[in-house]
This record gives C-alpha cells, structure tokens and sequence, in this order.
C-alpha cells in the first residue's frame, strides 16, 4: 500500500498516533514538558518515519488534517496530566503549510478550549523557514497565538536561512538549539561554540533554551556548563506512545 492511501486510511479511521518525548530541567533532571510526534503505522504494524509521510502530507494537503489531529490528542493529554497534578507542556510540530493556513489561529482557539486546557501548557514548534514567508502576515498570527497565552519555539534553530532580526520582531519564546550541533559539539569546537553562542543569544534576549538530541552524560555536562537548562534527547527518554508516559508520571 503506497504511504499515501495509509495515511488516508489513518486520518479516516482516527488512527493517528502521537508519541511524547519528554522535556527536562537539566539540573534536576525533572520532566517539565514533552514534544509531541507523530506516529504512523504500516500493514504490518511497523511505524513509518514522520520523513516519510511529512513531506507528502504538505503536498496532498493531508496535514491540515494530520497536525489537527495531533494537535486535538496533544491538548487532551496535558489536560489529562494537568488534571492529575502534573504541569507538563505539550510542544506540537507545526508544518510550514499548516502556519499559512488563515484559519489557524481560529483552529488553535478552538481546540485548547475543548480541551479543556490552560494555553500555557501547549507550545507550538515552528521551523524558521516557516516564518520566512509574508512578513506582516507571520507577526499578526503569532501575535494572535501568543496572545492566547500559548508560547512559540523556533525548532531545528541555527540550521535554517533566516536573518535573526525575526526574533525582535516577532514573539517568540523559545529556541530549540537544534540536535546536529549537540550531537557534534564534543567533537568539533565548532559546534560547540554554536551552541555556547545561541545559548548565549537566547539569554541576551530573554528566550527559553531547550538543546535537542541530548545522548550522553556528557552532552549533558557541557549544557549545563553553558547554561542551557532544558533539553530532551536519548539519553534521558526515546519518544513513547502515551501510556508510557502516564506510567513514567506515576
Ligand atoms: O521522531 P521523529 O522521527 O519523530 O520526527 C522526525 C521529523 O518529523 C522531525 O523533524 C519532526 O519535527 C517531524 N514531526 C514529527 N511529528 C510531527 C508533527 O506532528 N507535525 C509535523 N509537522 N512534523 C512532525
Ligand atoms: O525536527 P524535530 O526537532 O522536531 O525532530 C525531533 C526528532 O528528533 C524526532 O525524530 C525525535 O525522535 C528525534 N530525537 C529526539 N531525541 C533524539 C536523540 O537524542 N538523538 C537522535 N538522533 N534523535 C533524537
Ligand atoms: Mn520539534
Ligand atoms: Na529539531
């Protein structure tokens, strides 16, 4: 079957699934937040990469669909976790294509308040090149989100073609240092100083930091020496299907 008719099939049949990868306080190591990331399944159960549906979901206009659900099951979650005395945020990946749709703002409103769900607990996951289309258009809609008290990050930061001036212009909240330069930064005193630098910038300018693809202790050590404390990666938790994460709650 083409990915395409299991993507279909997947929406239709509310198959979507979302896994949570957690988020946590580099110092304490205590579980803050997670990201959400979509999960798709082949005929024979297999999960099939995000990289793989992703690209085609944006070019059949299957995502609209695809994030919303995403989205829907996200809110629910926190407020599921909220509800049990646990303060976890919910990051959500946003394509470019869902960004551009007019409505989004409208679509965002709506699903935090059936939710049930205080719009502090959800973040949105933007990538730069998703912000670098119509200027004016871009800063009123994340105006209009951020006015809904839900924050914005800029994923995969460093890797994309953007001047930084967005930054003042626009409210943003948070820069996820992307994963490449963590998983580089022992090796090469150029990613290092990458990540020395955009932690750096992210405190001038009064931004969360969270380092993306943290697998080993000592990726761990050097961000705390930097300063950097939020992070997620292997070597805390793999993304995991949700009663996982409830049973890692307790
Ligand atoms: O876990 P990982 O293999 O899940 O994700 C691969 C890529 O797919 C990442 O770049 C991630 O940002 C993207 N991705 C994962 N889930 C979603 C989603 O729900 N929406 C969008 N737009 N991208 C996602
Ligand atoms: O582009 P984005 O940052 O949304 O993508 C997140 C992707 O990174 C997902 O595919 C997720 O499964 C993956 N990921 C999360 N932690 C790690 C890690 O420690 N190492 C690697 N290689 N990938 C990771
Ligand atoms: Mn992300
Ligand atoms: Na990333």
């Amino acid at each position: 079957q083409s990915v395409e008719k299991l993507l279909r099939h997947a929406i239709e049949q509310d198959k979507i699934e979302v896994f949570y990868q957690p988020k946590l306080a580099l110092l304490t190591e205590k579980i803050i937040g997670v990201e959400a990331l979509v999960r798709l399944r082949d005929d024979e159960n297999k999960l099939i990469s995000p990289l793989d549906f992703i690209p085609l979901a944006e070019e059949t206009g299957l995502i609209h669909a695809l994030g919303q659900s995403v989205l829907k099951q996200s809110c629910i979650a926190a407020k599921e976790w909220a509800d049990k005395g646990h303060n976890i945020k919910v990051a959500v990946n946003i394509a470019a294509k869902q960004f551009t749709d007019g409505n989004f703002c409208n679509l965002v409103a709506d699903t935090i308040e059936q939710a049930g769900l205080a719009s502090e607990l959800l973040e949105l996951e933007v990538t730069e090149s998703a912000l670098m289309h119509d200027f004016e258009e871009i800063k009123i809609m994340l105006s209009k989100l951020s006015d809904l008290g839900l924050t914005i990050a800029i994923d995969d930061f460093g890797t994309g073609y953007s001047s930084l001036s967005y930054l003042k212009l626009f409210p943003v909240d948070v820069l996820k240092i992307d994963q490449s330069f963590v998983r580089d930064m022992l090796t090469d005193t150029q990613s290092m100083d990458i990540v020395r630098t955009i932690t750096s910038l992210a405190h001038t300018l009064n931004l969360q930091i969270v380092a993306e693809g943290i697998e080993e202790k000592q990726h761990l050590n050097s961000l705390i020496d930097l300063g950097c404390e939020l992070g997620q990666g292997y070597y805390f938790h793999k993304p995991m299907p949700k009663e996982e994460f409830d049973k890692l709650l307790g």
